[in-house]
């Protein structure tokens, strides 16, 4: 199905329609909104030099107006996030299943915007907040704007949206003080998530480490709903869409995570804008999964459930295109900020299903909109405009930013010439695919939703022996936050219907025990979503051992490209040792950081000068993927009079980080804990840069967690 074209880069037909509004102020006059020139910005005008500011100070008003409504509503989920620009090739067309220009024409390349998110969190928090990522991806294709709305997880905490808010409101900060900010690890999540179990596979995706990627570039996307694809016969294929990174998918530890906070808590925002700016564009192929209509009840679940994924394994992925992201926007606020996605924008060939959670989205998003950004012309917004022309009557409202011509607004018209006009379905028109329907108006949930426990069992039993670690570690963390011992033990037998053992673990972390049945309250609690208890848990089911595409143990490990290794250093450092190194990682995009005990430049025993990229005191090991230490006499006696290495490399050891040292380099190491790991896989001492390439390409020798515990950083 591979037909890869090749990576041609270039403006899109978006980039050039936004290049147009783009304001260049380079050598240009200072002016007020009304073009007038300024000679003056700095003082008010006053009575007298130290008298009143004056009322009719028009350019002070002007001014103080416009930064009092600067800011806009930040989304009420998903405030933080970043975007950039890129564009989708499709590798080979599938008419049998879409009509969809975008999925037939492999000649296009459809630009596309992306905004990568926390949840929880505030505008301004951490990126590296253990929480689900948005992938939000708006393709501006010829017959209208598709936004593929999706998560980083492949399944979502609840099944209708109806329970959205409750959600939200449990996890965001509690109302009564706000806290704690970009963080689950709190009482009233898991009160929420404790009694209502259908949180439980989202929850267990949370605790693994998909929600601490290491960069947005290595992370899956997902479309979560089961959607249609409608080919030209009007036939309809259910379908799920996958996002795959070409870097593989990656993640930190939870104590890097919590570090990183404190040292560059714009990470992965800032680990997007380099790597693009440094033409390290990262790119994702497009998978669908596709299921006949007629098999729609073939599954131990109900394809209509967001809490339910298709393991890979029962249905394939089926990659049809690619993704690259090239360009990353002129104005954060103008572009990233304004952007505004809904799932209820689709394009003839691509249609919805009952899903109950996407259902309730299709109203919401553009509802938000209005509240965030003012008027339903937000479409008008530069980076909203579809890149094909539009037309119709809604020609008023808040900042309209056309001229509608003509003396009509309404349908059906002959002042008007009968336009704008209709179009047939023939020639293009959206045509809702013709579901049938024969129901009775009911406020319940199907019965088939009811299975909470035997994915999370899945998704758990398909994990590495680490990643099971990091799981137990998870919710030992974020139950130990909370203070209310009921909820705790509610999780716990929750955890326990998942894998007994595991539970196990985390209780003895609580100091508390597993329940083995919960009492009446909480029982009633558990099929609480439904007052008469006809929602109890289905028991749980195994119709798949493991699902080896859950688990990041099986993902890509071929490539170092945008890589961030620090190579420690000081005046003296060996040439020969770096340039070593550096022959066999430079040509595939790793990027070598200098870091040294202060900034400027330093120079290498050849005498040459060499630019610091960061000096000690401004930079910590969780922002680098690994150590490289050249050696040379006089850098090594520098590096040793500053404790801060030290703690580098016992960081980096503890964290599981390859980490190679040359020559006098040993001395270094003798003052840390890697001596004691001489023999790990990761560890390189006097050893072959090819094969330390190879370990940095592995992302991290996991193997070597259980006996690093001890190290005190
Ligand atoms: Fe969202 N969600 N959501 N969500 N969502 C928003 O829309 C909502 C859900 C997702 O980068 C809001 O414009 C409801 C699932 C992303 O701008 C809001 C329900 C999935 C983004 C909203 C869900 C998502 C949002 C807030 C349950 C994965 C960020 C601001 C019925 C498939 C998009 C905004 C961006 C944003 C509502 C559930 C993904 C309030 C009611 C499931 C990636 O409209």
């Amino acid at each position: 199905m591979k037909n890869k074209p090749k990576n041609k880069q270039g403006n899109s037909k978006k980039v050039d329609q936004l290049t147009k509004v783009v304001k260049d102020y380079q050598e240009k006059p200072l002016t007020t909104n009304q073009g007038l020139l300024v000679n003056d910005t700095n003082n008010s005008l006053k009575a007298g030099e130290r008298g009143s500011t004056l009322l009719e100070d028009f350019l002070l008003r002007e001014k103080i107006t416009n930064f009092d409504h600067e800011r806009i509503p930040e989304r009420i989920v998903h405030a933080r996030g970043s975007g950039a620009h890129g564009f989708f090739e499709l590798y080979e067309p599938i008419p049998q299943y879409s009509k969809a220009g975008i999925f037939n024409d492999t000649k296009r390349k459809t630009p596309v915007f992306v905004r990568f998110s926390t949840v929880a969190g505030n505008k301004g928090s951490t990126d590296l907040a253990r929480d689900v990522r948005g992938f939000a991806v708006k393709f501006y294709t010829e017959e209208g704007t598709w936004d593929l709305v999706g998560n980083n997880m492949p399944i979502f905490f609840i099944q209708d949206a109806m329970k959205f808010p409750d959600l939200v409101h449990s996890v965001k900060p509690e109302p009564n003080r706000e806290i704690p900010q970009a963080a689950s690890a709190h009482d009233t999540f898991y009160d929420f998530v404790s009694l209502t179990p259908e949180t439980l596979h989202n929850q267990i995706w949370l605790m693994s480490d998909r929600a601490i990627p290491r960069s947005y570039r290595m992370m899956e996307g997902f479309g979560i709903h089961t959607f249609r694809l409608i080919n030209d016969k009007g036939e309809a294929h259910f379908v799920k869409f996958h996002w795959k990174p070409l870097l593989g998918v990656h993640s930190v530890t939870w104590d890097e995570a919590v570090k990183i906070s404190g040292a560059d808590s714009d990470f992965h925002r800032r680990d997007l804008w380099d790597a693009i700016e440094a033409g390290q564009y990262p790119e994702w192929e497009l998978g669908v999964q596709i299921v006949p209509e007629k098999d729609e009840h073939k599954f131990e679940f109900d394809l209509l459930d967001p809490t339910k994924l298709i393991p890979e394994e029962m249905v394939a992925v089926q990659i049809i295109g690619k993704m690259t992201l090239n360009k990353n926007p002129e104005n954060f606020f103008a572009e990233t900020e304004q952007v505004a996605f809904l799932p209820g924008h689709i394009v003839p060939g691509i249609d919805f299903t009952n899903d109950p959670l996407l259902q309730g989205r299709l109203f919401s998003y553009r509802d938000t909109q209005l509240s965030r950004l003012g008027s339903p012309n937000f479409h008008q917004i530069p980076i909203n405009r579809p890149i094909v022309e539009t037309h119709n009557n809604q020609r008023d409202a808040h900042m309209q930013m056309a001229i509608p011509k003509g003396q009509t607004a309404y349908f059906p018209n002959t002042l008007g010439g009968g336009c704008p006009h209709l179009t047939k379905i023939a020639d293009g028109a959206f045509e809702h695919y013709e579901e049938k329907i024969d129901a009775k108006k009911i406020r319940s949930r199907s019965k088939s939703f009811t299975d909470y426990y035997s994915q999370p069992a899945l998704f758990y039993r398909s994990l590495s022996k680490s990643e099971q670690n990091h799981v137990a570690d998870a919710y030992s963390f974020e139950l130990g936050k909370c203070t209310h011992p009921h909820i705790q033990e509610r999780m716990l037998y929750l955890i326990a219907q998942i894998d007994g053992p595991l539970s196990k673990k985390v209780a003895d972390k609580l100091g508390l025990k597993v329940p083995k049945t919960v009492n009446k309250p909480i029982n009633q609690a558990i099929g609480a979503d439904v007052t008469d208890g006809r929602f109890e848990p289905a028991p749980k089911k195994n119709y798949l051992d493991q699902s080896p595409a859950l688990s990041q143990a099986n993902t890509k490990f071929d490539t170092v490209a945008s890589r961030q290794i620090a190579v420690l250093a000081a005046n003296g450092f060996s040439m020969k040792n770096f340039k070593a190194i550096k022959s066999v990682f430079g040509q595939d995009g790793a990027q070598l950081k200098i870091v040294a005990p202060h900034g400027g430049n330093i120079k290498c025993d050849e005498n040459m000068e060499h630019p610091v990229d960061a000096a000690i005191m401004t930079t910590e090991s969780v922002l680098f993927d690994a150590i490289y230490i050249p050696g040379g006499e006089k850098s090594i006696k520098a590096l040793l009079k500053e404790g801060k290495y030290i703690k580098f490399i016992n960081e980096g050891l503890k964290h599981c980080k390859a980490i190679a040292a040359d020559g006098e380099a040993e001395r270094l190491l003798k003052e840390t804990f890697v001596m004691d790991h001489k023999n790990d896989t990761a560890i390189f001492i006097n050893g072959k840069p090819a094969e330390f390439k190879k370990a940095v390409a592995h992302h991290r020798n996991w193997a070597r967690e259980d006996k690093v515990k001890d190290i005190p950083v």
